[in-house]
């Protein structure tokens, strides 16, 4: 069995989607988008971490991710489709959502 793999985001469709999701901005020169998480303490930004990648790992969509103490860099795009999909949009969502 194949498992379907969904479309990159028209100009539209990402241009609506990013305009819901706070704080999110698209990536220079990449078919991208990015974040930065700022957190009270490392404990708070790993329980992110933490949380987030549950939500990854059941959804098989996986930031790119760069954590120093407080602060978490969050990089999404689908590899697999070379650019931004509806699941790097879902997954900023549930990202912004853990982050409370
Ligand atoms: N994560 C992201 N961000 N993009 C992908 O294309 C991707 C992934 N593909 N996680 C998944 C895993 C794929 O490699 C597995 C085999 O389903």
């Amino acid at each position: 069995m194949t498992t379907q793999r969904p479309a990159r985001l028209e100009d539209l469709e990402r241009t609506t989607a990013l305009a819901g999701l706070a704080g999110w901005t698209m990536v220079a020169g990449r078919d991208a988008i990015t974040k930065r998480f700022t957190f009270a303490d490392f404990n708070a930004a790993f329980g992110f971490m933490t949380r987030a990648a549950l939500v990854a790992e059941r959804m098989d969509h996986h930031p790119e991710w760069f954590n120093v103490w407080n602060k978490v860099d969050v990089t999404l795009s689908t590899h697999d489709a070379g650019g931004l999909t509806r699941l790097d949009i879902e997954l900023a969502q549930a990202m912004n959502k853990i982050a409370g």
